[in-house]
C-alpha cells in the first residue's frame, strides 16, 4: 500500500539555477547595423554547479535570457540587441566524453536576438552540457545593434545582462529528456536566378524550396560543391519579398524521426514572418510573425515555439522555411531569417565515471583560449 502511494507521487520538481553574467559596458557612439556594432564578451563556468571547482560535471541547460540594461543595471530597449551568443567553448572535451551518445554538436548553444529576451524549455526539458571543463566550458558574445539613437554627443553607455537558467545532473530530482539544437537558415543564391545547395539539378519537391537570388549584405558567402555561391546575410531593397530554402540535409540533418519542442526565430527589422514548412506533407508545422516597433527600425516582438508534445519531424520528409521580408523604408537595409530547432536526442545516454575521467583529461586547443572571431552566428 505504501509502496504503491509512494509509486503514485509524481516526481519531485527539479530546481532551476540560474547565473548572471555582465558584460563590459560598451558605448553607443556611432550607427551600428547588424553584425557592425561593437562586441562584449565573457568566459566563464557555473559556478553554481555542485562540482565545477574541481571536476568537470553533467548540467542541463534549461534557458538564456539576455537583455540591455544601463550602467545602474536598470532595463534599456532591446531595440540595442543585435544578438547575444552563448558559446559552449568545451564542444570538444563533450564529443570526447560522449564518444557519439550526444547529438550536441554546436558550438553556439543558444542566440538571442532583438524581439525576444529569452528561451526558456518547456518543463522537463534541457540540454546536456558539460561544465568544468579546463579552460572555462562557456563564452557569452553580446554584439550591440543602433540604427535609432542618433545624438552622439551624448553617447549612451549600456551593458548586457546575461542569465543562465540549468540544473546540474548531481541536484537532479526528475527525469529531464535531452534537446539538442540544429539550425535552418533562409539563404539567396548570389550571382544566379536560382540554385539549391549541392543539388544542381532539383527534383519537382526540391525545386519548391530553390533559393531565389539576391546580393550580400556582407562578405561572407560560401560556395557548394559545384561552385554554386550563396549568401545567409542578404541586401533588402524597398517592398515585400519572399524568401524559400531547403533545409533537410544541409541543415536540419536529421537522424531519425523524432521531435521538436522549442524553437527561437531570428529576423532583422522588417521582418514579417519566418515558417517550417513540410514540404512532403505540405503543411506549415510553425509560422513565427513579426512585430515591428510602429515609431523606429527594430524587431519589437517575435513569435517563439515551446511544447512538452512537441512537432513530430520525419527522417524521410523534406523541410523548407520561408522567409516573409516587407522593407517600408526607402532604403536598402540588410535581412537574415534562421529558426533554432531544439530536437529531442533520443539516444542519449548519461555519462559514466570513465567517460568523465575522459572530460577530465581533455585541454583545449591552443587557438581556443581567444574568443575573438566567434561571435559570428548563421553559418552552418
Ligand atoms: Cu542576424
Amino acid at each position: 500500500m505504501l509502496a504503491l502511494a509512494a509509486h503514485c507521487e509524481p516526481a519531485p520538481p527539479n530546481v532551476e539555477r540560474r547565473e548572471v553574467f555582465y558584460s563590459p559596458v560598451l558605448q553607443v557612439d556611432g550607427i551600428y547595423r547588424s553584425m557592425e556594432g561593437p562586441i562584449g564578451s565573457a568566459v566563464f563556468d557555473l559556478n553554481g554547479a555542485a562540482q565545477s571547482s574541481k571536476d568537470p560535471e553533467l548540467v542541463w541547460l534549461t534557458g538564456f535570457r539576455s537583455i540591455v540594461v544601463d550602467e545602474e543595471r536598470k532595463q534599456l530597449p532591446q531595440h540595442f540587441m543585435c544578438h547575444t551568443n552563448l558559446v559552449y567553448r568545451g564542444l570538444g572535451g563533450h564529443r570526447e566524453i560522449f564518444r557519439g551518445a550526444s547529438l550536441v554538436n554546436k558550438d553556439k548553444l543558444f542566440t538571442i536576438s532583438q524581439g525576444e529576451e529569452q528561451a526558456r524549455f518547456p518543463d522537463g526539458f534541457g540540454v546536456p552540457v558539460v561544465n568544468g571543463l579546463k579552460g572555462a566550458s562557456f563564452g557569452v558574445f553580446n554584439q550591440l545593434l543602433n540604427v535609432n539613437h542618433k545624438d552622439f554627443r551624448r553617447p549612451l553607455r549600456l551593458q548586457y545582462e546575461n542569465t543562465v537558467f540549468y540544473v546540474p545532473e548531481s541536484e537532479r530530482r526528475s527525469t529531464i529528456r535531452p534537446l539538442y539544437q540544429a539550425l535552418g537558415q533562409v539563404m539567396v543564391a548570389v550571382n544566379q536566378e536560382q540554385a539549391i545547395y549541392n543539388m544542381p539539378a532539383p527534383g519537382d519537391l526540391h525545386a519548391q524550396a530553390s533559393c531565389s537570388g539576391g546580393d550580400t549584405a556582407s562578405p561572407m558567402t560560401f560556395k557548394d560543391k559545384f561552385g554554386q555561391e550563396f549568401s545567409y546575410h542578404w541586401q533588402l531593397p524597398p517592398g515585400r519579398e519572399v524568401r524559400t530554402t531547403l533545409i533537410t540535409r544541409t541543415m536540419l540533418k536529421l537522424k531519425y524521426d523524432t521531435t521538436i519542442h522549442h524553437i527561437v526565430a531570428h529576423m532583422h527589422p522588417f521582418g514579417e514572418s519566418l515558417a517550417l514548412k513540410d514540404l512532403t506533407s505540405g503543411e506549415i508545422l510553425f509560422q513565427s510573425n513579426m512585430k515591428n516597433y510602429a515609431d523606429r527600425i527594430g524587431v519589437e516582438k517575435v513569435e517563439h515555439y515551446s511544447s512538452a508534445e512537441g512537432i513530430p519531424v520525419y527522417k524521410d520528409h523534406e523541410y523548407a522555411l520561408i522567409s516573409t521580408y516587407n522593407n517600408t523604408s526607402n532604403e536598402i537595409h540588410d535581412a537574415m531569417a534562421i529558426m533554432y530547432f531544439f530536437l529531442l536526442d533520443k539516444e542519449f545516454k548519461i555519462p559514466d565515471e570513465d567517460a568523465m575521467a575522459r572530460g577530465r583529461g581533455w585541454r583545449p586547443p591552443e587557438n581556443e583560449n581567444h574568443p575573438g572571431g566567434m561571435h559570428r552566428h548563421g553559418h552552418m
